[in-house]
């Protein structure tokens, strides 16, 4: 699999794979002893219908202009169903052979508020696309402490290593929210327009409901 770790769907989809071809080969077995060719629309339409779906996302650090390292998961029932790499500097993310479903994609970054977009459809037979590359889906910068909320644990974080710089020190690196290699004032300006902005308000999208989050490609 491609750009995702091994997890139940994976061994689920194997499997759906496996009985496909069992019957596939049951199918074309017995039409030969009987004298007769196997269909091969027969054939072609098991193959469309159990064809792996891939899901593309695209998404951005908010004040950045590299988006890399952002963790993407497909949850189902709050469990992690499919892990995507974590993005390259482009933000894109790809989830391979994903089973049809309802999904809730989870996206997470140090320094950004722990995003949600629910309900993404996954149909067979279709790419699945949340975002685009003009309208990805932005992960607000100032949770530096990952409680899904920025607030004045973030604000006395930043003030804590305020005019130092991030060479060196990995455990707050995501402090330097605009990646100038420094934690300074435009952090700190960063982090007070996003004062107060928490994931259940400000950062969980629904799908069905809301722009960009329908793929056009
Ligand atoms: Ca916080
Ligand atoms: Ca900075």
């Amino acid at each position: 699999m491609r750009g995702a770790t091994r997890t139940a769907g994976h061994w689920a989809r194997a499997a759906v794979l496996s009985l496909a071809f069992l019957l596939i080969f049951g199918f074309s077995g017995g039409a030969a002893e009987q004298g007769e060719t196997a269909s091969t629309d027969t054939v072609e339409i098991w193959f469309e219908v159990l064809a792996p779906i891939d899901v593309v996302v695209y998404a951005a650090l908010e004040t950045r202009t590299d988006h890399s390292g952002i963790e993407a998961h497909l949850l189902k029932d709050d469990e992690v169903e499919y892990s995507a790499e974590p993005t390259g500097s482009d933000g894109r993310v790809e989830f391979a052979g994903v089973i049809a479903g309802e999904y809730t994609l989870s996206l997470n970054a140090a320094g950004f508020l722990a995003t949600a977009v629910l309900d993404v459809p996954v149909i067979q037979g279709a790419q699945s696309q949340v975002g685009t590359e003009v309208q990805p889906v932005l992960l607000v910068a100032g949770d530096l402490n990952h409680n899904d909320r920025i607030g004045l644990m973030d604000l006395t974080l930043l003030r804590q290593r305020y005019d130092q710089e991030v060479e060196g020190h990995e455990d707050w690196a995501h402090y330097d929210l605009n990646q100038s290699g420094r934690v300074g004032l435009m952090d700190l300006t960063i982090l007070r327009q996003n004062y107060d902005k928490n994931t259940d308000d400000d950062a969980t999208y629904n799908y069905e409901d809301s722009e960009p989050f329908f793929g056009d490609e």
